[in-house]
C-alpha cells in the first residue's frame, strides 16, 4: 500500500514537502519546494516529536530511535532523522527538494508521521566538523521554519 505524508513548512522561510513511500519497504521519496532561503546549505532533519507549542524548539532534538550519533544521510551511523541538506543556489529564491532516503519510514519503528520537519540557519557539517554539536545536531544552527508531518492523500 503506497503511503503519502505532507509538511507545511512554517517560519522564516516558507515551504510545502511531500513524503511517498510505494510500500513499507521502499524508500522514501522527499518532494517538495522551500522559499526564500538564504544562499547555501541549510540542515534538514526529521525531529522527534510533532510538537510546536512553543515554535520549532519544541519539537525536541533529531529522531534518532536507534540511539546512534549525528551522520550524513549516506553514513552508516547517522540519526534516522538526518537528511542532511538542502541547497538554495541564490538568495530568497525557490529551492527544490529532491531527496530519496531509506532510514526514513512512514510506517514502522521508524515512521516519521507525527514528528517535525525542520529546516535550519546554517549548513549540517553531517557529524564531520569537529565541533562540539557536530555528533548530535551536524552544527546547523537556529531553527529557521518547520512543520509536522501529517498523513496526506494519495
Ligand atoms: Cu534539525
Ligand atoms: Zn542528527
Amino acid at each position: 500500500m503506497p503511503v503519502r505524508a505532507v509538511c507545511v513548512l512554517n517560519g522564516d522561510v516558507k515551504g510545502t514537502v511531500f513524503f511517498d513511500q510505494k510500500d513499507d519497504k521502499a524508500p522514501v521519496v522527499v518532494s517538495g519546494e522551500v522559499s526564500g532561503l538564504s544562499k547555501g546549505k541549510h540542515g534538514f532533519h526529521v525531529h522527534e516529536f510533532g510538537d510546536n507549542t512553543n515554535g520549532c524548539t519544541s519539537a525536541g532534538a533529531h529522531f534518532n530511535p536507534g540511539k546512534q550519533e549525528h551522520g550524513g544521510p549516506d553514513a552508516s551511523v547517522r540519526h534516522v532523522g538526518d537528511l542532511g541538506n538542502i541547497e538554495a543556489t541564490s538568495d530568497g529564491g525557490v529551492t527544490k527538494v529532491s531527496i530519496q532516503d531509506s532510514q526514513i519510514s512512514l510506517v514502522g519503528p521508524n515512521s516519521i508521521l507525527g514528528r517535525t520537519l525542520v529546516v535550519h540557519a546554517d549548513p549540517d557539517d553531517l557529524g564531520l566538523g569537529g565541533h562540539e554539536l557536530s555528533k548530535s545536531t551536524g552544527n546547523a544552527g537556529a531553527r529557521i521554519a518547520c512543520g509536522v508531518i501529517g498523513i496526506a492523500k494519495i
